[in-house]
């Protein structure tokens, strides 16, 4: 970029089109995808777009909206989640979807540029630039591990087989599936590769969990927000439901993580029993469907709970995490 992108609208600003009880479509539809931007939108023609491609690579590259495109294809449906708030990220916010995302593989592009050895990340720019939280900066900057890369990471241009819309990234944009969305950055213009993490505010200030030790202090060291931990959302019933005493009722919902999840447990009654759903199987890094069929007796206030696990046995906290246990309040008439 040789001027900067020109906002519009400019500053933060983000749209939350779903809440967990309306997410009932397996692939999300554009209309209901989550929209996040900190800096503002910045408008990029597809023609003026170039991507840069520096740092520890034997043969720098600059490719134009042309170029990406004889690149060979790729798609996958993937979740897509904010982490929420940097400025409160032990909040739970649900900002999530799941869409079909199409663009060519940067593993790709990387193999033309002839990466050296000692390169360990990827320092990702993107072309909007402005104020967030007091501090100014030229460019929403992040990074990720380069080890990352040959698995799935695109350089995206599609979303549900169409071209990404304005405020999703277009022309183009990072796509690092499993990871939180803050990672994938879109109106992308320049990639580096580094042997260190990026000194952004987005990757330093922002977007680190503390790690906390086993008194339940924080240890000192921070952790990157990018692995998506386990979690799930009950779609129905919803909040403030009433629903027949005595008669089947299906509850269900969806579960994710960066590593899929192996099953999911719901509870009728604050947690004191766990009772396993049913599992869909993970396609491609797609969220996945569980359900359980369950009778009430009484009349009465029902807490409905959800928690997911991941392979290893990981699951979510009850609280004070971002990946918190979902709850949904149900009357039992
Ligand atoms: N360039 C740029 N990329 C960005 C952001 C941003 O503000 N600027 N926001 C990030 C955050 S926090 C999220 S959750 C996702 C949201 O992507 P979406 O708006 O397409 O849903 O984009 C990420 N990529
Ligand atoms: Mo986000």
């Amino acid at each position: 970029m040789t001027s900067r992108a020109k906002l519009d609208p400019p500053g933060f600003f983000r749209r939350i089109p779903l809440a967990p009880h309306q997410m009932t479509q397996s692939v999300t539809s554009v209309k209901d995808a989550i929209v996040l931007c900190h800096l503002g939108v910045p408008h990029i023609s597809d023609a003026a777009w170039t991507l840069t491609i520096d740092g520890l690579v034997s043969r720098p590259h600059r490719i134009g909206f042309s170029d990406l495109l004889e690149y060979p294809k790729h798609t996958i449906t993937s979740f897509h989640e904010c982490a929420g708030s940097p400025l409160a990220p032990a909040e739970p916010t649900r900002r999530v979807c799941n869409l079909r995302w199409g663009g060519a593989r940067l593993s790709d592009i990387l193999r033309v540029c002839d990466v050296k050895p000692e390169a360990r990340f990827i320092w990702s720019y993107g072309a909007d630039h402005g104020t967030f939280g007091g501090v100014t900066v030229e460019t929403y900057q992040k990074d990720l591990p380069l080890e990352r890369v040959p698995e799935d990471v695109l350089i995206a241009y599609e979303m549900n087989d169409a071209p990404l819309p304005l405020e999703n990234g277009y022309p183009v944009r990072l796509l690092v599936p499993g990871f939180y969305g803050t990672n994938s950055v879109k109106w992308l213009t320049r990639l580096t590769l580094a042997d260190r993490r990026a000194d952004s505010p987005f990757t330093t200030r922002w977007y680190n969990d503390s790690e906390i030790d086993e008194a339940g202090g924080a240890a000192g060291a921070s952790r990157p927000v990018w692995s998506v931990a386990p979690e799930s959302v009950i779609v129905a019933p919803a909040p403030g439901a009433t629903i027949a005493a005595g008669l089947d009722h299906l509850i269900w919902g969806w579960a994710w993580s960066d590593a899929g999840i192996a099953r999911v447990e719901v509870s009728m009654d604050e947690g004191l029993e766990w009772v396993p759903a049913a599992l869909a199987p993970r396609i491609e890094r797609a969220w996945q469907r569980f359900s359980l069929t369950w009778r009430p007796a009484r009349p009465g206030a029902i807490r409905l709970q959800s928690r997911a696990y991941n392979a290893d046995g990981v699951t979510q906290p009850n609280n004070g995490a971002r990946n918190a246990i979902y709850c949904v309040d149900v009357t039992v008439g």
